[in-house]
């Protein structure tokens, strides 16, 4: 391995929502420079696949002893982190979620030394939930002050970060990306002939069906905008809402034109098949799946929530309204459905945008640029001490 190729451990929440697919793609993007990444995770990752090259996984097994009234996940973690770091010479751990993550990463440095940093990545709940709850506050914190770097998926959640906690120290501002290789517009015209036909417009919700998401509003959406075009809405993933939502499918007589197909494997494939997603969401630190649309061509119409506005731009790659406002958004998505010409001038400026500013190698670099800054070491492209590299670090932080 060359010397500028780092060992980085990585470890997120492998089962659930974005955070999980951006760690896991991220350390798969690393792996392909050269870098050695582990991932020291409850699971298997389920974005990992097959292991690549440079690509290793430890599990974190969870003592049960009949003593615990609750198994201690976080000390068997923290306890792992620290003996893959020792064993395979980790130069950093990058942790994805504050709790416990980040403050396993510190308990792990403190038994392995000061040499082993730590760059903790906040994601969302992690802050806008758990930060307000007194019982974790204080914790999230402590974590966040004793990273070696901190970064946050969007301005508004390091605004959030500054408010709700207090924190001063830097935050830096690393967007989520997406691999172009796999999300791009697909060829899907047998697919959607099974679902809607060449008159209907296809709407798309993809989620975890959580109260957050405002599903009902999703429904609502649907209804006003079938009431003046033909149209199907197609519902996929699964979540505690899920029920509710189609109970109000059948109360409002819908049935015929809701498809719900549960969790899928390819996201890309089936964001394809859509005109426009529909992300109505109550809170949002990022919104992973409007940038994954927004890669395969499909622009979103929603809210106008946390970090939803840095992604989605309002007029250009989709439409944003007020949280709730689920009359201006289905005026929002039937202007952009009645309109071929503006659909596909939002289409190709979806593209460019993914492409141009949430490009999986960029954000790669950028991750790489602050591994390089706080292990004083270079990295490929970004040589720690080099005025360019200053310069960007100060212009990011917030
Ligand atoms: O924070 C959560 O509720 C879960 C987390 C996840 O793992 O999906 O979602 C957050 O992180 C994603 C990846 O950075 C963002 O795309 C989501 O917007 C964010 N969710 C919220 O802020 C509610």
């Amino acid at each position: 391995m060359g010397k500028d190729r780092l060992k980085i451990g990585i470890t997120c929440y492998p089962t659930l929502g974005g955070s999980g697919v951006v760690a896991t793609e991220l350390g798969k993007l690393l792996a392909e420079q050269g870098h050695e990444v582990h991932f020291i995770t409850n699971s298997l990752p389920f974005r990992l696949g097959s292991f690549d090259k440079n690509i290793f996984y430890h599990e974190v097994e969870v003592s049960d002893y009949y003593v615990f009234r609750y198994p201690p996940y976080d000390l068997s973690l923290a306890s792992k982190l620290a003996q893959v770091a020792k064993r395979e010479k980790l130069d950093l751990l990058h942790v994805h979620y504050a709790i416990p993550h980040a403050v396993c990463a510190l308990l792990a440095k403190q038994m392995v030394g000061e040499h082993l940093k730590i760059v903790t990545t906040l994601h969302g709940t992690d802050i806008t939930v758990l930060g307000r709850d007194g019982s974790l506050r204080d914790l999230i914190q402590f974590a966040i002050q004793g990273s070696d770097a901190v970064t946050a998926v969007s301005e508004d959640l390091i605004a959030e970060t500054r408010q709700t906690l207090a924190i001063e120290r830097p935050i830096e501002l690393t967007y989520n990306f997406v691999d172009a290789r796999v999300y791009y517009p697909r060829d899907v015209t047998a697919r959607r002939r099974e679902i809607a036909g060449d008159d209907e417009k296809l709407l798309l919700h993809i989620s975890n069906f959580r109260p957050v998401k405002r599903v009902m509003d999703v429904i609502d959406i649907f209804a006003r905008v079938q009431q003046k075009r033909k149209a199907r809405l197609l519902l996929v993933g699964e979540g505690p809402e899920l029920n509710k939502a189609i109970n109000k499918v059948r109360e409002l007589g819908l049935s015929d034109q809701v498809v719900i197909w549960g969790k899928q494997a390819d996201v890309a494939e089936v964001i394809s098949l859509a005109d426009v997603l529909l992300l109505p969401s109550e809170k949002e630190s990022f919104g992973l799946v409007a940038l994954e649309a927004m890669a395969c061509g499909v622009p979103t119409v929603g809210s106008d929530a946390g970090g939803i506005p840095e992604l989605v731009a309002d007029g250009e790659t989709g439409y944003l309204r007020p949280i709730g406002d689920t009359e201006g958004m289905a005026d929002a998505a039937l202007r952009l459905l009645e309109d071929d010409t503006l659909h596909e001038a939002m289409r190709e400026a979806c593209l460019v945008r993914a492409r141009e500013r949430f490009g999986g190698d960029r954000i790669r670099r950028e991750y790489e640029q602050i591994y390089s800054r706080v292990l004083g070491r270079p990295c490929p492209g970004f040589p720690p001490d080099s005025s360019g590299a200053a310069a960007k670090e100060e212009g990011q932080h917030r």
